[in-house]
């Protein structure tokens, strides 16, 4: 209703885009267009009254095939077909699956080693064979697993084809397994119902509500992440919380500060113990011991949380003056101004070139990211994102969420245009597999281009200013991993600098406000916004002409100096340069004031002043690494949380810095990064910078009812340093002007050949082909891989809540 009320205000607004003044049909393009003082005549002259058409980017054909994109459908088919007949694997279809049978969780291709991949990439080899990576879910047994395997090579061959565990990427040896602790999951609910279900008096008596595993259930009962694995115990802690009432997704604000503890080690759950309730920061050992406290005059009786109107997104409070009206908007009217090839997910924009690639554990990736077909990145892409939490409760004291073990990939839903991304972004589908199905999330990545609020550059004197827009192009997913949305972009611009960005909104994890003060803001009734830091680490694999390169730290430090000009030494400062050595020194901190410059180079690309030619690495706003040192929660599995910056030399062993199942075994996890770093020499070798994006968190009533992306963000640029002898690339933009204007009289506006408009931007179409785009918003495409079934694709959308 009221995004037709816009768009009906969208076409009122449609506007007249050629407001300047030229001699010539404006839609040419001519190289260089002088605009003398005495074209100053009737702009109306040179109006076309021709609406603007909205062009799809033209596809250009990539180079090279994508090696990094998913499998094909039929691949995948063809190896979930092959692993359901191979006897010694056991496996049981997901429909049917119960907690003692083995299943198939994931069908994806295994990313190529680099070593090949630039040998077809770069030197026209053959494309790397082409493997899948499995996971199986070993259950038929005392001992459950989590399996890695690879399936190939493809395409699969009766007879030929074989499967092996697949270690080689891990840095535990331990044939590509990890113990399972989620194996009895259906049975500890259970477990756990009946434990709940036995209080509902005093749960009724509290706040009117009961959790026994039914569908009418109004309270949820839900804990730590990951299990506490110490002591040869298994322990879940976990609380109450109200469900939300309506289809807001407030839950995460509504907890009740009743804790139950259980250990759940083993496979019988009749060995399964319960351990005790915790309330008010009273601990009682057995249920006997807290129902009896419950029912003693003077038992204090904290209130609870409950949904309200501050709890939902929907618009309140009084209107915003004049916000009726339409904002701003930006349009293409140009048409895209890039290229996608989207069977290879290739894209070109200006001089630059990249490929997308895409999985479960990590969502997207850039891959042999290129300016004017010169690699300056291998890889660029998000590992693993942790949000670690603090408290006086057990549950948020427990909570260290890795989200890879949830995945990227399977909650990178569907992008709102006209609000994710603008009305005109170009989209790409992205798909994963799940429970012999491949589930295609329509329009989850977006790219366009944007015109910075600012411009690139500027310059005024008495008689002339110049002047360059900031025009860059934005790739851009986001993941709603649970109560959670990350929006992760990837920003181009023409200067040759890269932008790698997150921001965090959606609904914060709260605690209960009780003893806490130490840990969190009071923001509602009972609520504390839990504390909490967000660390992401991010892969970014330079190759500055060539894979041969070497990280320098130039400093500012302050000295004091004497020169043959001065009788007197002077306080001053100068430079200190020294590159990373090896990896004993290659762990680091940005540096204090900003003092460090941190530079990957190539020592043998030598620019003709002499200078290394190189891609420098600056924090543009806030980043992050963890306050917590040596988590009690998560021991081995963060080890690439404790920096700023991590280098490494590249090897076809260490392509991750985490694993999904890392929080199934925290002391001994299958990718302990800090295994990575054993003294090898980073001198004019292959570079890989591990480097970290995030926010310590304290939520504060501005997280009411979401925590917003405007302060909610963190990034990091890569520049290039030297890179460019010619100086600044952005100089090759028509994007620019000249105004010479001495003596107080415009003389000249110099524009450059760069197009305008020529037609008018209808906006009101446009605003009503966006509202019907949101009607159209659908959820994800699922195609049935076993049995197979390619042409009944049918609509589902899964979430964590
Ligand atoms: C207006 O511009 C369009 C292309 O933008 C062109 O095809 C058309 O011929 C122009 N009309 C006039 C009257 O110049
Ligand atoms: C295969 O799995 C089933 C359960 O799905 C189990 O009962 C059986 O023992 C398993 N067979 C072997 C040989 O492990
Ligand atoms: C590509 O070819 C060059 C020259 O033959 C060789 O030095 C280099 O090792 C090759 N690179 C790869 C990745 O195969
Ligand atoms: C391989 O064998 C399976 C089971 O007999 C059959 O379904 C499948 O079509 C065969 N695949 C190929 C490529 O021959
Ligand atoms: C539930 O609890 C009762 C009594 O404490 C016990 O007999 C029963 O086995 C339990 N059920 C489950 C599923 O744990
Ligand atoms: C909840 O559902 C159960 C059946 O599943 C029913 O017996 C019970 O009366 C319901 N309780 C409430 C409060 O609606
Ligand atoms: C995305 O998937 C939908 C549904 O399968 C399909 O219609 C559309 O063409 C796909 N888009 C691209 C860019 O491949
Ligand atoms: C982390 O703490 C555990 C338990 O106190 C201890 O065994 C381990 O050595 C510590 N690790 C480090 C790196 O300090
Ligand atoms: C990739 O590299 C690893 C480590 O060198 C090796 O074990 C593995 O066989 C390679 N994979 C392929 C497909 O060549
Ligand atoms: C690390 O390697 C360097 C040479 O690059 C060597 O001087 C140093 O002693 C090594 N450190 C250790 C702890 O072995
Ligand atoms: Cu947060």
């Amino acid at each position: 209703m009221k995004l037709f009320e816009s768009a009906v205000l969208l076409s009122l607004l449609s506007c007249v885009c050629n407001a300047s003044p030229k001699p010539k049909a404006p839609w040419v393009n001519a190289a260089r267009t002088r605009l003398m003082k005495s074209s100053h005549i009737n702009t109306k002259r040179y109006l076309n009254t021709t609406t603007c058409v909205q062009t799809d980017p033209v596809t250009a054909q990539a180079p090279k095939s994508n090696i990094w994109v998913g499998l094909t459908d039929d691949e995948a088919a063809s190896v979930t077909n092959w692993l359901f007949h191979q006897p010694d694997l056991n496996l049981t279809v997901s429909d049917k699956a119960g907690e003692w049978d083995n299943r198939v969780l994931l069908v994806e291709l295994n990313q190529p080693n680099k070593s090949d991949a630039l040998a077809y990439i770069d030197n026209g080899s053959t494309p790397p064979a082409r493997y899948a990576h499995v996971v199986l879910d070993i259950r038929a047994t005392l001992e459950p697993t989590y399996s890695d395997i690879l399936v190939g090579p493809l395409p699969i061959q009766n007879g030929t084809t074989t499967w092996q565990p697949l270690e080689y990427p891990y840095t535990r040896k331990t044939g590509g397994s990890v113990r399972n602790l989620d194996a009895d999951y259906d049975s500890m609910d259970a477990f756990i119902m009946n434990i709940t279900s036995s209080i509902e008096d005093i749960t009724m008596n509290l706040w009117g509500g009961f959790a026994k595993g039914q569908d009418n259930d109004t309270l949820d009962v839900w804990g730590i992440d990951p299990l506490w694995q110490d002591d040869g115990k298994l322990i879940n802690w976990l609380t109450f919380w109200n469900k939300a009432t309506d289809e807001f997704d407030a839950e995460t604000l509504l907890p009740l500060g009743l804790f139950l503890k259980v250990d759940v080690n083993g496979r019988d759950p009749s060995k399964w113990s319960f351990e005790g309730w915790l309330y008010n920061d009273i601990f009682y050992p057995t249920t006997a011991a807290f129902r009896e406290a419950f029912y003693t005059p003077g038992f204090v009786q904290l209130p609870p949380n409950v949904e309200g109107d501050w709890a939902r997104t929907d618009r309140r409070g009084d209107p915003l003056p004049l916000d009726d009206a339409s904002p701003p908007v930006m349009t293409a009217p140009g048409g895209s101004r890039y290229t996608i090839d989207q069977e290879a997910k290739y894209v070109s924009w200006m001089d630059w070139t990249f490929y997308a690639g895409f999985s479960r554990d990590r969502g997207l990736a850039l891959f042999d990211i290129r300016y004017r077909g010169q690699r300056i990145l291998y890889e660029l892409g998000l590992q693993e994102a942790l949000a670690h939490y603090a408290g006086n409760d057990p549950v948020q004291s427990g909570v260290g969420y890795l989200d890879s073990y949830y995945g990227f990939g399977p909650y990178a839903f569907q992008l709102v245009p006209g609000y994710d991304c603008p009305a005109y972004a170009s989209y790409m589908n992205t798909s994963f597999y799940t429970e012999e199905t491949t589930h295609t999330h329509i329009n989850s990545i977006c790219l366009f281009e944007y015109d910075a609020e600012y411009p690139m550059q500027r310059h005024s004197t008495g008689s002339y200013v110049s002047n360059t827009k900031n025009v860059f192009f934005t790739v851009r997913s986001v993941s709603t991993v649970g109560n959670y949305d990350y929006m992760f972009s990837y920003y181009f611009y023409m200067d040759g600098s890269i932008k790698v960005e997150v921001r965090a909104s959606g609904y914060i994890q709260s605690a209960f406000y009780a003893h806490n003060q130490d840990y969190g803001y009071h923001i509602h009734d009972s609520l504390s916004g839990s504390m909490h830091d967000h660390v992401l680490n991010f892969k970014a694999d330079f190759d500055i002409y060539g894979t041969a390169n070497t990280m320098q730290l130039t400093a500012n430090v302050p000295v004091t100096e004497s020169y043959v000009w001065s009788e007197k030494p002077r306080n001053t400062m100068k430079l200190q340069r020294r590159f990373v050595e090896n990896e004993d020194e290659s762990q680091l901190f940005w540096d204090a004031n900003g003092a460090t410059q941190y530079t990957i180079l190539n020592t043998a690309a030598v620019n003709k002043f002499g200078e290394y030619k190189g891609y420098r690495i600056l924090p543009s706003s806030p980043t992050i690494h963890l306050t917590v040192l040596n988590s009690s929660n998560l021991r081995n599995t963060i080890n690439w949380a404790t920096h700023d910056l991590s280098l490494t030399q590249h090897h076809d062993t260490e392509p991750r810095s985490a694993h999904p199942y890392n929080n199934q075994d925290i002391h001994s996890p299958p990718i302990d990064f800090s295994k990575f770093f054993n003294n090898e020499s980073l001198i004019q070798e292959d570079l890989v910078l591990w480097f970290n994006l995030g926010m310590h968190h304290v939520p504060s009533t501005q997280d009411l009812p979401n925590t917003v992306f405007t302060t909610a963000q963190s990034s990091v640029h890569f520049m290039p340093l030297n890179y460019f002898e010619e100086g600044d690339v952005s100089r090759r933009t028509r994007g620019m002007v000249r105004v010479d204007y001495g003596g107080g009289d415009v003389s000249e506006v110099e524009t450059f050949g760069q197009g305008v408009p020529g037609c008018q931007v209808d906006l009101g179409a446009e605003g009503r082909e966006l509202e019907a785009e949101l009607w159209g918003y659908t959820g994800d495409v699922v195609i049935r891989k076993f049995p197979f079934d390619p042409n009944d694709p049918y609509f589902d959308s899964d979430s964590i809540v």
